[in-house]
């Protein structure tokens, strides 16, 4: 029996801009998730951890950062196997040459296409020595004749992932193919399991273990898997391990009131200082929501790790008329009122819904002539 942590696509160093001040405070989230990744490992008697690639940025991230990662990873009980990935290709002057990769006694940095033997398994590490290829990396692992549980570690796409370039391809039936109980790899942050033709997974993303940016899915966790025998099908366990929680919202308002479900929602996120928060709207503004809608940008500012609203697609609704209080006295101002009345009291619905959209484009070229 085997039972190791499987991880990747760590991305230390990464800029993370966009989020201006509190993107040191993401990068240090990625640290602290490193530790609580170790914990868990310790606690779960993981004899391994396999790191499959993408620990890193770039081959320039700051030494001090190789350092640090180099030290936690020595605090784990086990063995731990890292191959380089497409962001930190193993190429002279990359980090792998760090002396603190000779000092950690448990860690080793795998440099060569060739099977590892260890007690309880053997590993198939593919090192990516370059950022692309189209070469698939795995296609030299033959382990249809190893008699102990026989695991793969890679990098790249999947093939026949939708508009995916073939950049290091790994078939989907790599493990089978290959004889490997297990294949794990990395290069997509979300946790992806692939099942062989016989319905069991054998080839799985780990994803990142601390969500990198807004929008990914199934992001912030490490695999536990524990494989029996040879041959037997891996259990997989998805454990979190990721701090940060990154939140994209997109509302559109239709009625009056709509922003108070937004307040409430905003309400609702956990660990809010550890939340980082973009709230995207758009629809109709009523007057009566204005004060709300002050309130949202303020909570956005002050209650989460980071907080962003974007309002620019808001238009305000027909029953508010400042802005055409606004408009020079004339003939536009006249017909803005004219269709403003229709917009709100024409007996067809049609009409009103037409002149509700001619207010909208009168607003909006108003606000294109001011800007
Ligand atoms: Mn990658």
């Amino acid at each position: 029996m085997i039972r190791f942590i499987h991880t990747a696509d760590w991305q230390m160093g990464m800029k993370a801009s966009g989020l201006g001040q509190v993107s040191k405070a993401v990068r240090d989230a990625r640290l602290d998730s490193i530790k609580r990744l170790v914990e868990l490992g310790n606690d779960r008697d993981a004899e391994l951890m396999l790191i499959t690639g993408d620990i890193f940025e770039d081959n320039a991230v700051d030494r001090l950062l190789v350092r640090k990662v180099g030290q936690l990873l020595a605090g784990f009980n086990g063995k731990v196997f890292i191959t380089p990935g497409n962001h930190d290709p193993l190429v002279p002057g990359s980090v792998w040459e760090h002396p603190v990769w000779e000092e950690s006694a448990n860690t080793t940095v795998v440099r060569e296409n060739s099977p590892i033997e260890l007690e309880h398994c053997t590993i198939y590490p593919t090192p990516l020595k370059e950022k692309y290829s189209t070469r698939n990396p795995v296609s030299w692992i033959q382990a249809q004749d190893c008699s102990t549980i026989a695991i793969g570690m890679s990098h790249g796409n999947v093939e026949g992932l939708p508009d995916v370039e073939p950049d290091f391809p790994i078939p989907q039936d790599a493990a089978e193919r290959a004889g490997l109980d297990y294949l794990g790899i990395g290069h997509w942050h979300s946790y992806s399991p692939y099942k062989d033709g016989k319905g069991v997974i054998r080839i799985a993303y780990s994803g990142t273990h601390e969500t990198t940016k807004f929008g990914e899915r199934e992001s912030g966790n490490v695999l536990l898997v524990e494989i029996a025998d040879r041959g037997a099908a891996p259990s997989i366990e998805v454990l979190p391990t990721g701090k940060l929680s990154w939140h994209s919202l997109e509302r559109s308002l239709e009625s009056p009131g709509a922003l108070k479900s937004v307040i409430s929602e905003l309400s609702s996120i956990i660990s809010p200082e550890n939340a980082l928060v973009r709230l995207r709207l758009s629809g109709l503004l009523f007057a009566s929501d204005r004060e709300d809608l002050e309130s949202i940008g303020e909570i956005l500012q002050t209650r989460f790790l980071f907080g962003k609203l974007m309002a620019d697609a808001l238009s305000p609704a027909p029953e508010d008329d400042t802005w055409i209080e606004e408009l020079p006295v004339g003939a536009l101002r006249e017909a803005a009122e004219h269709i403003r009345q229709k917009a709100m009291h024409a007996p067809v619905e049609r009409d009103r819904a037409v002149a509700t959209r001619a207010l909208l484009e009168l607003f909006d070229s108003k606000e294109k002539a001011a800007s």
